[in-house]
């Protein structure tokens, strides 16, 4: 990993006029947090850039009718560093899974307790599952099934912005609120998740529709624990923010504007 470490008084929005995570970071404080824990490439064998992808999945995406007991699997093209994919493994709602397991690029869990009924879930693989060779996938895989007749088809879209101008790769949450910090100051992970990209914008599918709006928070995960520390991370809750009240509604130009946190 290069150089991420920017001192705050050169601070300035990048060459697309965005905000890079990396200066947000910088700005609050944290930056011997950030980075450089990534482990060297393993010795032997031929260098390897190219990112591991999702070849194929189980239920497939769009899968309706889901047994409640059904195995999830996800099919890699390569050997992948197993732990990191568990800690990038996630599915909305939450649920309980148990015995993740390998079998040679393919990994399994399944739930505890049997699926609820008519229920959307949506799993992801998030952007910093790593390859053998520790190269991320960089692009979250994303698959929804339903263990009833359909797929929620709600969408959440927006824009991720930090002191006016966008901001990548923050984290955002669409989350059934009220999300309530635990005595640390920390939030855990909420509802439907995506990270921002270059240009702040974030967009969430497969949202379920539900009486009350939901909150969206977004925020720099400075220590990457996938957590919201909202003592010492940049971030914001925008409560209310998403009303996703049918089937397939879509909902636009909601704008979370992180801050720093008063230290
Ligand atoms: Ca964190």
């Amino acid at each position: 990993m290069g150089e991420r470490t920017i001192r705050s008084d050169h601070v300035t929005p990048g060459a697309r006029g965005a905000w890079t995570a990396a200066t947000v970071i910088a700005l609050t404080s944290l930056v011997t947090l950030y980075g450089c824990a990534r482990l060297g490439p393993p010795t032997g064998g031929p260098p390897d850039s190219a990112p591991p992808e999702v070849v194929s999945t189980f239920p497939e995406d769009g899968d309706v009718g889901v047994d409640l007991r059904a195995p999830i699997r996800v099919d890699f093209n390569e050997d992948m560093n197993r732990e990191t994919v568990a800690r990038a493994f996630t599915i909305t709602p939450d649920v309980d899974l148990k015995n993740f397991r390998w079998s040679g690029n393919t990994i399994l869990t399944e739930p505890r307790e049997a699926f609820p009924d008519s229920t959307t879930f949506v799993v992801r693989i998030g952007e910093s599952a790593q390859d053998y060779h520790n190269v991320a996938m960089g692009t979250a895989f994303v698959f929804a099934f339903s263990t009833g007749e359909s797929v929620d088809r709600g969408t959440v879209t927006g824009l991720v912005t930090f002191d006016g101008a966008p901001l990548n790769e923050a984290t955002v949450w669409v989350c059934e609120g009220p999300v309530e910090p635990d005595s640390l100051g920390v939030l855990g992970r909420c509802g439907y998740e995506a990270l921002s990209g270059d240009d702040g914008t974030f967009r969430v599918d497969n949202v379920r529709p539900r009486g009350s709006p939901y909150d969206v928070i977004a925020f720099v995960d400075t220590n990457g624990d996938g957590r919201y520390a909202t003592g010492s991370e940049a971030g914001w809750v925008a409560v209310n923010a998403a009303r996703v009240a049918a089937f397939g509604d879509s909902v636009g130009g909601i704008e979370v504007r992180v801050v720093v946190p008063r230290q």
